[in-house]
């Protein structure tokens, strides 16, 4: 099982991932550069980690990649539950966390075209994405003052939105006010995997 990442991106939740499971993998460093080549585009034609390579089977997108990793090691209970109804929630949050919060990213890393050389109009733009993902991460904030983690047990959606936390770090969004979610940053940054996942990738601990 081959794994390609960009260090610090949303690969990192398949990595983690991989590092619960515990069986043999590769975790391969690409660069923004690479994975626009056409040996990477044959891969996955979006030019986008994650990708997961089983022997010939290439597979892209997280939520694809986790619940097939889910599907092949299920004593691992990445989703934090074998349950029917606790792996739903978790998998509720991770797609808040992927197809929400993610997404909401996009303006700070990719300024549009029409705001092109148009300072006052890229910080507005960034000032309102804040505005956007504090909000959505108020609603994670909320639900932390009752619980460890998204669901039941420490699972993939708590290592997305952990790696999404670290992306607010990078870009200054301050989300300093929601103290559940300051605390939960430090309990999944203490968990055994992420640690050792971060030191592959070489990344702050
Ligand atoms: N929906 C996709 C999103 C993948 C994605 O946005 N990957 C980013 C890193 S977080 C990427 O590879 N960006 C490089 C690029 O678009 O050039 C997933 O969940 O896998």
């Amino acid at each position: 099982m081959k794994l390609y990442y960009l260090k610090g991106a949303c690969s990192l939740v398949p990595h983690i991932a991989l590092e619960w499971i515990g069986q043999p993998y590769e975790a391969i460093e690409a660069t923004r550069e690479f994975i626009k080549t056409p040996e990477y585009l044959a891969l996955n034609p979006q030019g986008a980690v994650p990708l997961l390579l089983d022997g010939d089977f290439a597979l892209s997108q997280n939520v694809a990649i986790l619940s097939y990793l889910d599907d092949l090691y299920p004593d691992a209970q990445i989703f934090g539950s074998k349950t029917v109804q606790d792996k739903a929630k978790a998998m509720k949050w991770l797609a808040f966390c992927n197809a929400d919060l993610h997404k909401t990213f996009g303006a700070f890393f990719h300024q549009p075209a029409y705001a092109e050389g148009n300072e006052t109009l890229i910080q507005q733009i960034r000032q309102a994405t804040a505005e956007k993902i504090l909000t959505l991460l108020s609603i994670a904030d909320d639900h932390l003052a009752r619980h460890l983690f998204l669901g039941e047990r420490i699972s993939v959606a708590d290592a997305y939105l952990y790696t999404i936390l670290r992306w607010c770090h990078l870009i200054g969004v301050d989300y300093s006010d929601l103290r559940n979610l300051v605390a939960f940053y430090q309990r999944v940054g203490q968990n055994a995997g992420v640690q050792s996942v971060l030191k592959q990738q070489g990344l702050p601990v």
